[in-house]
């Protein structure tokens, strides 16, 4: 049946395309998956991006268990920088100077799943991206200014695993986040796994944006059945102020998730108002929960109505009008479409086929506009802003092409009429993206599918196989494949952002350091010691350090404030002290400062590590640790 099905739909798929098709359930290496040579040289000339000239947009990656965030170039794909933030890079000395270590806290890692820009009124401002981390319950923040990480927030009060953010409001009120995991609370209290259903729960969050600053901080909660929180969106337009989640765990299963959590038809998506959820926690109808307002959805209707969807749902996506969501249930073959302003009145009048823990549960019929039969296991849906939406399919390999409602008389007799075409990708689509498809003007022009499996299209890396990304053109009527690239583990979602939008600075102005540590010349440079602690101000500069001999005694505090004092684009000075596990980088304008003890006696050379100059490699120092003097009591 499984074999007949993919047969069928790969010569669908032929028909559609006129091309090759190459579902999951064929695992071709054949030639056929190299582009057509017709096809290659005007694939080429659409994303050659030529010595010198520079891409049309940014490119941001989440790099999954990486804990950092790629960027890359688009169309060429090319790699720019990575952007650490929930893990060390000695690459950009993130993780060893005081500010970045105390960020980071005690975690060396995290999982990155969703950037989400930064938005007002509905579109891009490209002020921030924030990302989640669905590993210990974290966001953090990205400054579109340097493209520097200034703020994780977390672990997130009474939240086990925050696998459903970052999603932006319209004019980037809340972050708001759906926890994956439910766990006992107050967090830290223990309950019987077998307690699950009772004794478990998940949350929803709104996380406030600081609407000058961008800092995060925890607004409110809403308690939740221990459901599983998946993906989810946010509204505009008619559904402006709600936000959606799947889940994937109606059940309630505590075990073996993979059948349990699979039984039943439908399962709930969470419909919240956001707006409601603020006004009752201004209105003190929510109770204290570790220092957070949690609202309980039972007691203050309107803030949370649940939605069935079929079958184990994952994406959940609004299109750019706010009218149409769509979500994916990934064990059947279709993308079921609501209408919101449907779901708007089926509130109004009560329509309502259940109750759950005394949440109203919306009437599946009276607010669904179509189950679109797009192919095997649809995940992810994104929007054109010309009416089509694409859906990623991960079982077949391949993203469906379909046409959003209103839809004709005919469509609606016949939904397979609205798929309007697929493309094979290889091999096994999670997200895909579409530059602005969740504001209210997509660019349309540019889909990237974000593969997990990239099995050998590559030359051979060994076991350890990178993550294979393709470069789909969607101006046509025919979607089209024009490239591929290749990341780190894992790009799970992305964001599209037009390069114009920005303009980064280079170099930290001078005029705008306020650090009282910054030392700007090598005569201003300055080393003390008072029992116990050293301090040096330490200026960095082509090609040496000021001062370049700091001595210390064993078991000193030592505290470095380096500043690189050049103000010209690309001189980066490091700073590295052999033996002490430790590489400070420091971008022209900037300081930075290290606490360290200095813990063993010796000569330890110090240096640049980033080459800036004809005699980059004569930018060095001494550490010198002296054995304690008696007379120093202070010595601990
Ligand atoms: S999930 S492959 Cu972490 Cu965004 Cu859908
Ligand atoms: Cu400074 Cu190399």
């Amino acid at each position: 049946m499984k074999t007949s099905y993919c047969a069928s739909l790969t010569l669908l798929a032929s028909l559609l395309t006129g091309t090759a098709f190459f579902a999951g359930c064929s695992d071709s290496g054949s030639s056929a998956t190299q582009a057509s040579s017709q096809n290659k040289g005007s694939a080429a000339e659409r994303t050659y991006v030529a010595p010198g000239e520079k891409d049309e947009y940014y490119l941001f990656y989440s790099g999954g268990h990486s804990g950092q965030v790629f960027v890359a170039g688009l169309p060429s794909m090319r790699h720019l920088i990575t952007i650490p933030v929930f893990a060390p890079s000695p690459g950009t000395g993130y993780g060893f100077d005081d500010e970045s270590r105390e960020m980071l806290g005690d975690f060396t890692w995290g999982d990155v799943h969703h950037p989400g820009l930064s938005k007002t009124d509905g579109m891009y401002d490209g002020r921030w991206l924030f990302v989640n981390d669905n590993a210990n319950n974290r966001v953090a923040r990205i400054d579109l200014r340097d493209f520097k990480t200034k703020q994780i927030l977390g672990p997130i009060p009474n939240s086990s695993g925050n696998h459903g953010s970052s999603f932006v409001t319209e004019n980037s009120e809340y972050l708001l986040v759906g926890t994956r995991f439910s766990v006992p609370l107050p967090m830290g209290r223990f309950a019987p796994v077998e307690d699950y259903a009772d004794e478990f729960n998940g949350m929803v969050s709104g996380l406030k944006v600081d609407p000058e600053s961008g800092d995060l901080s925890v607004g409110w909660q809403i308690i939740t059945p221990p459901f599983n929180w998946d993906l989810g969106s946010t509204g505009k337009g008619p559904s402006s102020g709600w936000a959606f989640w799947t889940s994937y765990n109606t059940e309630m299963a505590h075990t073996k998730l993979e059948a349990n959590a699979s039984q039943r038809d439908r399962d709930y998506a969470a419909f919240v108002n956001w707006r409601a959820a603020e006004a009752a926690v201004k209105d003190g109808k929510a109770d204290m929960l570790d220092g957070v307002p949690v609202i309980d959805p039972a007691k203050v209707p309107g803030v949370l109505y649940y939605v069935p969807i079929g079958k184990s749902p994952h994406g959940i996506d609004v299109d750019p009008s706010g009218r149409w969501i769509a979500a994916s249930g990934k064990l059947q073959p279709t993308t079921t479409v609501f209408d919101f302003e449907k779901v708007q009145a089926a509130i109004d009048n009560k329509e309502f086929q259940a109750e759950f823990r005394g949440v109203p549960v919306l009437n599946y019929d009276v607010i669904v506009e179509g189950e679109v039969p797009v192919g095997l296991g649809p995940l992810h849906t994104q929007y054109d802003g010309k009416g089509n939406a694409y859906t990623s399919l991960y079982i077949e390999s391949a993203v469906a092409k379909w046409k959003l409602p209103p839809w004709t008389d005919a469509e609606k007799a016949n939904l397979e009429f609205t798929v309007l075409d697929k493309i094979g990708v290889h091999y096994n689509i999670g997200h895909l993206v579409i530059g602005g498809s969740d504001t209210r003007a997509p660019y349309g022009d540019w889909l990237v599918a974000m593969n997990k499996l990239s099995k050998g299209r590559h030359l051979s890396v060994g076991p350890s196989q990178p993550e294979s990304s393709q470069l789909i053109d969607i101006t046509g009527r025919k979607m089209e494949m024009v490239y591929e690239s290749f990341t780190d583990p894992e790009p799970h979602f992305a964001q599209i952002l037009k390069a114009d939008m920005i303009q980064p600075i280079e170099v930290y102005p001078k005029a705008e350091s306020n650090n009282p540590n910054a030392v700007w010349s090598l005569s201003d440079a300055t080393y003390t010691r008072e029992p116990g602690k050293v301090t040096a101000k330490v200026a960095a500069v082509r090609s040496q350090f000021g001062p370049d001999k700091i001595t210390a005694e064993v078991g000193d505090t030592v505290v470095l404030h380096i500043t690189n004092v050049e103000q010209t684009t690309d001189i980066i000075h490091g700073f590295a002290i052999s033996g002490y596990d430790l590489n400070v980088i420091i971008d022209p304008g900037e300081t930075k400062s290290v606490t360290f003890k200095a813990d063993k006696v010796g000569v330890f050379p110090f240096y640049c590590t980033n080459f800036c100059s004809a005699l980059h490699q004569e930018m060095q120092g001494y550490l010198e640790v002296k054995p304690a003097s008696v007379t120093t009591a202070s010595v601990d």
